[in-house]
């Protein structure tokens, strides 16, 4: 039961099972662990694929040859395991030339060099058979605003992913660009800290088509927001082109929890929203396990992520086909003909009809019986229906 299957789409990155446990108070816990080592362990648990940024298989600086070995030994575990590689992304965090900013950063050889590195990591994920490019701004931001840099990064930021896109179109790669959302972390403030403010910029862009979010439970939930209602909003617009499951406290520091640890009942209602979506692309877990564990702690993490979500999955259904929920929701939404006819799009007698329109007292004495329904949930997650 609950075994994760590669039709399933559950993916990791190499850099969340591989996190090492380093934090800004205290070194690694734990050793790095081999990509095509990471490619076998994660095709045991029967996940679907592994991401990557640029540096975590490619280390910063490796010579050509060195390279070319580590890109065969990869691809040959890939081959062995059926393993896909969706997603890539270029680090443009790490190294210190980015401290104020890559993309966006004031000295426009940083920002050349940015775009150099975007362009190499989508050449490299093409030669992995990618087909999403995420875009996560991390130190797209600002503890100082004396500068007046604000008014300017949009126009850095947005010259920047249009090039990208038309280098990928000439080459003729097949990638969807999928933008992440951060409030905060490594900046003080991150541009673009949320999901609407990220869908706005997409409106912006040369080629809106090509982009969409990549928006992360934890980002939102840092933000104090409701990740399900982001998602909801993504979803509308059409918009989820790659999604990162995880978990978080609010207000806290970025946790990067194993998913469902923390705000369960939310990411219940993710997990129903997104499995009665249509989305068909890759669950990502963007998390890592806790710094307090072993090898055998990542891989319990990794099993827990998927299991946790497959649970889920079976109880969102159950929670749908409970003939109670069913009944409440059929008085919830009152599918009466009569105001439904006044609804809908504009026209001149429709608008006269609404103008002569009386509200029931009822409508406002009426209950919701939420606290009813939201019991029902509750109870589902406990396992007691
Ligand atoms: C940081 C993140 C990032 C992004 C990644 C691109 C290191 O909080 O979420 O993980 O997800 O860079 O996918
Ligand atoms: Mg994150
Ligand atoms: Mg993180
Ligand atoms: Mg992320």
């Amino acid at each position: 039961m609950y075994e994760p299957r590669p039709e399933h789409k559950f993916t990791f990155g190499l850099w969340t099972v591989g996190n090492i446990g380093r934090d800004p108070f205290g070194e690694a816990v734990r050793e790095r662990l081999e990509p095509d080592y990471v490619v076998h362990k994660l095709a045991e648990l029967g996940a679907y694929g592994v991401n990557l940024h640029d540096e975590d298989l490619i280390p910063r600086g490796t010579p050509p040859a060195e390279r070319e070995a580590i890109l065969r030994r990869f691809k040959k575990a890939l081959q062995e395991t059926g393993l896909k590689v969706p997603m890539v992304t270029a680090n443009l965090f790490s190294d210190p030339a980015f401290k104020d900013g890559a993309l966006t950063s004031p000295d426009p050889w940083v920002r050349a060099y940015a775009l150099k590195k975007s362009l190499e990591t989508l050449d490299l994920g093409a030669e992995l058979g990618a087909q999403i490019y995420v875009v996560w701004p991390g130190r797209e931001g600002a503890e100082v605003d004396a500068t007046g840099k604000a008014p300017r990064v949009w126009g850095w930021f947005r010259e920047a992913l249009d090039f990208m896109a038309e280098y990928a179109e000439e080459q003729g790669y097949n990638y969807r660009f999928a933008l992440e959302p951060k409030p905060n972390e490594p900046r003080g403030d991150i541009y673009l800290p949320t999901v609407g403010s990220m869908l706005a910029l997409i409106g912006t862009l040369k080629h809106p088509q090509r982009f969409g979010l990549n928006p992360e439970f934890a980002h939102e939930t840092m933000a104090g927001l409701n990740f399900v209602h982001a998602v909801a909003q993504i979803l509308d617009m059409g918009k989820l082109f790659h999604i990162d499951l995880n978990d978080q406290r609010m207000s806290r520091f970025d946790q990067d929890l194993r998913f469902g640890s923390e705000n369960l009942k939310a990411a219940f209602f993710l997990v129903d929203l997104l499995e009665a979506s249509g989305y068909d692309g890759p669950r990502h877990f963007d998390a890592h396990a806790l710094r307090t564990e072993d090898e055998a702690g990542v891989w319990a993490f990794a099993k827990g992520c998927m299991r946790t979500y497959l649970i889920l999955k079976e109880k969102a259904q159950a929670f749908r086909a409970d003939p109670e929920v069913q009944a409440l929701l059929e008085a919830y939404y009152q599918a009466d003909p009569e105001p439904q006819a006044l609804l809908g799009a504009y026209s001149r007698e429709k608008a006269q009809r609404l103008k002569q329109l009386e509200l029931p007292e009822a409508r406002r004495s009426r209950g919701y019986a939420l606290e009813q329904l939201d019991q029902l949930a509750v109870e589902h997650l406990l396992g007691v229906r």
